[in-house]
């Protein structure tokens, strides 16, 4: 019998639960920047082993609400906790613990799902830092067993697996064994330019920046047109996205159609329309279109 479950992945923003999710599943299914709440949206990640599936649900991280936006992202975690078999909580290494941790920590003990905690970015840290937050967080007293890894090297993430897949019940397998991902095209080609706005953009200028496909069209020749908007919440904010001359607008254009060639593996056509919509992050009707529930 084969063991499989949704693990919901908890962590305040930037802790790397993204690029933890993409070590386990072993596939880019979530974008990554140093930039904190880079995901927005609740993101499946599938990691298939031989007699195991595990649901990797990757959660904007959690902080403390300020606008429509931040609100939509904290319930969505609440939610996605209560459905799940197993939970995933991970610890930025390189920052103390804070409010934002203990929030999570609370939330998880309340749930009483069964879970496994992360000291992520050890890479980072020398034995005796290690030790001093490994001691930090187990006074958070989350149910569980509490691992030391890098998510970006993928030290230490094997035995996390192993315990994850301890945890989830017997059952079949959710989705077919190739598949590492839910999203829609459009989402993943979306999501892959708005990676490349964060990699280039600095203060508020990230958070304000949304992206939308409004037309993929496949040529007869094997061309893939795609057509997105770029939107933004300020005039200037447009001007920094445009960049002078076009100069960035170009810069995220070049770098996002490889992105996408690569997904697609077929030579794409990337038109980019930078918008302006104030407040956006407010509009609840906007963030319904763009699937930020
Ligand atoms: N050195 C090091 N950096 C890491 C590690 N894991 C993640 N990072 C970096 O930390 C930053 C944040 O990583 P993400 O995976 O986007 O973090 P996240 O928790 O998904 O962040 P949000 O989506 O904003 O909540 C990126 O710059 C990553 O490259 C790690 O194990 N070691
Ligand atoms: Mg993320």
């Amino acid at each position: 019998m084969s063991r499989s479950g949704f693990v919901a992945l908890a962590g305040r923003p930037n802790a790397g639960k993204s690029t933890l999710v993409n070590q386990i599943v072993g596939d880019k299914v979530a974008i990554v920047s140093d930039k904190p709440q880079t995901t927005r949206r609740e993101i499946r990640g599938v990691a298939t082993g031989e007699d195991w599936q595990l649901v990797l649900v990757d959660l904007p991280g959690v902080q403390r609400p300020r606008d429509a936006l931040t609100e939509r992202m904290q319930r969505q975690v609440e939610r996605a906790l209560a459905d799940a078999d197993a939970a995933l909580f991970v610890l930025n290494g390189e920052q103390q613990i804070g409010p934002g941790d203990r929030f999570i920590a609370e939330a998880l003990k309340r749930s009483g799902v069964p879970a496994v905690t992360v000291l992520n970015k050890v890479d980072r840290l020398d034995r005796a830092r290690t030790l001093r937050a490994l001691s930090d967080a187990a006074g958070l007293e989350v149910q569980g067993e509490l691992f030391p890894i890098s998510a970006r090297s993928g030290a230490g993430v094997g035995p996390v697996v192993e315990e994850l897949v301890s945890l989830v019940p017997e059952g079949p397998f959710m989705y077919p064994p190739g598949e590492h991902s839910d999203q829609s095209l459009e989402l993943r080609l979306a999501e892959l330019i708005r990676e490349q706005v964060l990699l280039r953009t600095r203060e508020e200028v990230p958070h304000s920046v949304e992206v939308e496909i409004d037309e993929l069209e496949e040529r007869d020749d094997g061309l893939m047109v795609v057509r997105a908007r770029v939107w933004a919440e300020t005039e200037s904010q447009k001007g920094i996205l445009v960049g002078a001359g076009g100069r960035m607008v170009r810069a995220v254009g070049t770098a996002a159609r490889k992105e996408i060639e690569r997904l697609l593996d077929r030579r794409v056509h990337l038109d980019l329309n930078v918008r302006v919509r104030k407040g956006w992050r407010r509009d609840e009707g906007l963030l319904d279109r763009l699937g930020i529930e």
